[in-house]
């Protein structure tokens, strides 16, 4: 090697490693513990995002960020757990928009039903304009919203018949997540809506406290709800997004480099999270069929009885919710349709 190479190189490896020594010392990261909960059990959608997203963290921190996750409600309802990270209890948690409603009431757009047709609309419209200025507006309430994970199209089970017609809902105690909206909508479409949370779910379906319930097929089958449902009706009535969500209390205390590296964990969790959750989605049906439930799916021309009859209720919300926000959400649906 001629000494001016040899030179070249001393001075090349010089300035990289003064470069990374420079990025190192820059980044202001302490070692953290994280409690992440959530509320589905650790073989679900959730349970697997939430270990992506723990390993995501450490990985890209250098061991120094460690997530501890804590599946199956052990924490706490979304409800409790929103509160405990308000309160700056617990650091972070992943939950359904519809108990944020009761903070943040323009949440509630997500469960107007049969407004999306496909995940990729819902996709769109969550890390699009409407989405991100709801997660901004958790900030005043004391919570950080990261991201959305796919909850996705939900569908109801119940232990009386199969549902072919609304009016088959008729007298049928569901279970509905504790939402204004959700309440109304199925109270309207003729059943007895019941608000309970998740975690109380499994139980009150085993000891018919109630009849069915509503959630996506992936949720039916990481919660066995097979062992105790035997109607499956495919109706794709709404989709609902999970949020992940950090306490601001917390938040407020970490470095900007900090913050930098749980956002980036958190998306990554996305990426992932929707991907399994698709993928999960077209292997459950197979295994709630071999589980022994059955299954209809209800015609296009019942669905656009069930619009007909729910339109008051969508339209009732659309004035509280802030009608120039559902015509923005059109617009946004629609442009992710063409
Ligand atoms: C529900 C939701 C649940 C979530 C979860 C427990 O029915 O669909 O999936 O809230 O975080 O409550």
């Amino acid at each position: 090697m001629n000494i001016r190479f040899k030179t070249r190189l001393i001075v090349l490896a010089t300035a990289l490693s003064c470069a990374f020594a420079g990025a190192a010392a820059a980044a202001d990261v302490k070692p953290r513990l994280i409690r992440f909960g959530y509320g589905l059990n650790e073989d679900s959608v959730q349970g697997r995002a939430a270990r992506h997203l723990a390993q995501e963290l450490e990985k890209i921190s250098g061991g120094k960020l460690k997530m501890k996750t804590f599946g199956s409600a052990n924490l706490g309802s979304d409800e409790q757990m929103q509160g405990a990270l308000v309160g700056g209890a617990q650091e972070m948690m992943v939950g359904s928009t519809a108990p944020l409603a009761g903070m943040v009431k323009e949440f509630g757009v997500f469960d107007l039903p049969f407004l999306f047709n496909s995940e990729k609309e819902a996709d769109a419209v969550l890390d699009g304009q409407l989405g991100q200025d709801l997660l901004k507006k958790l900030e005043a309430k004391g919570l950080v919203g990261l991201v959305y994970w796919e909850n996705g199209f939900r569908n109801m089970t119940n232990s009386k018949h199969p549902i072919v017609r609304a009016e088959d809902m008729q007298g049928i105690k569901l279970r509905v997540m504790q939402n204004q909206i959700a309440l109304g909508v199925f109270n309207t479409l003729g059943a007895n809506a019941v608000p309970m949370p998740f975690s109380e779910l499994f139980t009150a379906l085993e000891t018919r406290t109630v009849d069915g319930q509503e959630n996506p097929i992936t949720t039916i089958q990481s919660s066995k709800f097979y062992e105790v449902q035997p109607y499956l009706t495919i109706t794709r009535h709404v989709y609902t997004p999970w949020v992940v969500m950090a306490s601001k209390k917390w938040w407020d205390k970490l470095s900007p480099d900090e913050q930098k590296l749980v956002r980036q964990a958190a998306e990554a969790s996305r990426d992932f999270e929707r991907k399994d959750s698709r993928a999960d989605s077209l292997k459950a049906m197979g295994t709630l069929e071999k589980a022994g439930m059955k299954i209809n799916t209800v015609s296009p021309e019942e669905v656009a009885r069930m619009r007909e009859k729910v339109q008051p209720v969508v339209d009732k919300y659309t004035q509280e919710l802030g009608p120039d926000l559902v015509r923005q959400l059109n617009t946004e649906i629609s442009k992710a349709r063409n």
